[in-house]
């Protein structure tokens, strides 16, 4: 067993045989500047701040044997999988779909739907495309979680409040333990990323532990 002792909001265990690495959406038109994320007026830099400390984790995790699993939000070319009220919301310039800098914007097989590259999947690590903000909703991670036996997820990822969130809470609903590395998340907006990390440790862990980088790197040695 692997302990962080110092994680929030107490200590937490974990088997490193039954644990995987999920990264979540770390897509160019989130992150990269003139990006779909950037055409709606974010500042990406917020995100891009995150990146180094992306890679370490990935880097740690693959070196320790654990599964490493990305997703993308990002829907089939013919929107078959996009409901209306997600393509609709709001007032942006630019809606799913429509020509943008990198491609169709959120559209699979696009340059901005796939994942930067200093975070790119390995071979034989899984990638999944997901029409939601959470990665249980319409896709296989379920099945292919329990396949591989496993009971504990490590999320990282963008943005905090939205798909990293999303999916930790569709995943301790399942019966995962849940472990969010704070300076690998990052939202366009400061204090939706702190009100997260409190509202997932809140209650005795209601939704999850949190903890840094370099925390669980000193826990795995
Ligand atoms: C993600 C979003 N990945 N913010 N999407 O969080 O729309």
């Amino acid at each position: 067993m692997v302990q962080i002792a110092t994680a929030r909001p107490f200590v937490f265990d974990f088997d490193p045989k039954t644990t995987a690495l999920i990264v979540i959406d770390m897509q160019r038109d989130f992150i990269e500047p003139g990006g779909f994320g950037e055409t709606l007026g974010n500042d990406v830099s917020l995100l891009q701040a995150i990146v180094p400390t992306t890679a370490k984790l990935l880097a740690l995790c693959r070196a320790h044997g654990l599964p490493v699993i990305h997703t993308r939000e990002c829907h089939k070319p013919d929107l078959s999988d996009l409901p209306d009220a997600k393509r609709d919301r709001g007032q942006p310039s630019l809606r799913i779909g429509d020509p943008g800098p990198m491609g169709r914007i959120l559209v699979a097989g696009e340059d901005g739907a796939d994942i930067i590259p200093q975070v790119y999947p390995i071979a034989d690590e899984l990638v999944i495309d997901k029409p939601g903000k959470g990665a249980f909703y319409a896709t296989s991670l379920a099945d292919h979680l329990a396949q591989r036996g496993i009971k504990t997820l490590i999320f990282a990822g963008v943005t905090t409040e939205v798909c990293v969130q999303t999916t930790m809470r569709e995943a301790n609903d399942r019966g995962f333990e849940c472990l969010l590395i704070e300076d690998a998340t990052e939202s366009y907006f400061p204090a939706f990323k702190t009100a997260t990390l409190d509202m997932i440790r809140a209650q005795g862990a209601i939704v999850g532990w949190t903890a840094t980088y370099a925390e669980l790197a000193a826990a795995f040695n």
